[in-house]
């Protein structure tokens, strides 16, 4: 049982290694999460992909066999846990992409939600299973998934626990691409289409839009005003404007 950290390509690979349970999130588990984009986040990596170990699940959701005979302080500290370490992703400094190989069920799902882009197998199944445990989401699934594909459906896969597969969460708009093969090479062909460009932008564009799901538009605007403000103020603009007007290819720096 462990998270593993390995890098490729520009690119920091954390892989959710708990086969046996489906990867399912252990509290250690989240905490090792949580090392580990300590570690992405100090890295010269410029994307985070995240995976699953074995042939059938990315991650069947919370660990079931933790999640009894707690007491009422120790469950919503575990709740505002999860969703703490996920909170993280959109602020590690580089975007993420969930490669969802099998089973993104629960806490599955919703580490996937927290990603900047998610790509899915064929073969995938995703949902929301909370309400057949008695259960609702916890770690983040109410709040992100409806800002992702609109209440009516978010509500419906919250409601039902109803499984989806790859195809229709492509077309709600859940996953952005479906791939086969090797997962990382499909993360990296992925990722090629905005890995060379400043971390900075990519970093503030990530920020105005998930910004805009708290807010008003009049604020998101403001959001959007501000932040655009702060990339004109980067080397990286200056180089990228420069290199328009000068025909040729910038060369971003990342600062
Ligand atoms: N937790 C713990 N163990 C799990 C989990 C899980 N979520 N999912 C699977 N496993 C284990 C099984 O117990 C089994 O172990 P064992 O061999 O020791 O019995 C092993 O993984 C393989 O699982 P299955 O035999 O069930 O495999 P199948 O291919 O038959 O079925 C499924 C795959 C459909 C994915 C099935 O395993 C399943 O339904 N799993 C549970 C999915 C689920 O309900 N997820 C939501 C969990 S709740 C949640 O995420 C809430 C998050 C917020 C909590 C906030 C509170 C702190």
């Amino acid at each position: 049982m462990s998270v593993d950290l390995e890098f490729r390509d520009g690119a920091a690979i954390m892989t959710l290694n708990r086969p046996e349970a489906l990867n399912a999130l252990s509290f250690a588990i989240l905490g090792e999460i949580s090392r580990v984009f300590d570690k992405a986040a100090a890295s010269k990596a410029r994307v985070l992909l995240i995976r699953g170990a074995g042939e059938k699940a990315f991650c069947a959701g919370a660990d079931i066999k933790e999640l009894r005979h707690r007491d009422l302080m120790a469950q919503k500290q575990g709740a505002e846990f999860g969703q703490s370490v996920f909170a993280r992703l959109p602020s590690l400094g580089m975007p993420s992409v969930a490669l969802i190989n099998g089973y993104a069920f629960g806490g599955g799902l919703e580490l996937a939600l927290a990603c900047t882009f998610r790509l899915a197998v064929e073969k995938a199944k995703m949902g929301l299973p909370e309400i057949k445990l008695g259960l609702i989401p916890g770690y983040g699934g109410t709040q992100r998934l409806p800002r992702m594909i609109g209440e009516a459906r978010a509500l419906e896969m919250i409601m039902t626990g109803r499984t989806i597969d790859a195809s229709e969460a492509l077309q709600i708009g859940l996953v952005n691409q479906l791939y086969d093969g090797d997962p990382i090479d499909a993360g990296l062909r992925f990722s090629a289409g905005f890995i060379g460009y400043g971390l900075p932008a990519l970093s503030f564009a990530h920020q105005a839009v998930i910004r805009a799901g708290d807010t008003t538009l009049k604020e998101g605007l403001q959001i959007e005003a501000d932040l655009s403000t702060l990339a004109f103020q980067t080397a990286d603009a200056e180089e990228g404007m420069a290199a328009f007007e000068e025909k040729r290819k910038p060369e971003f720096r990342d600062a």
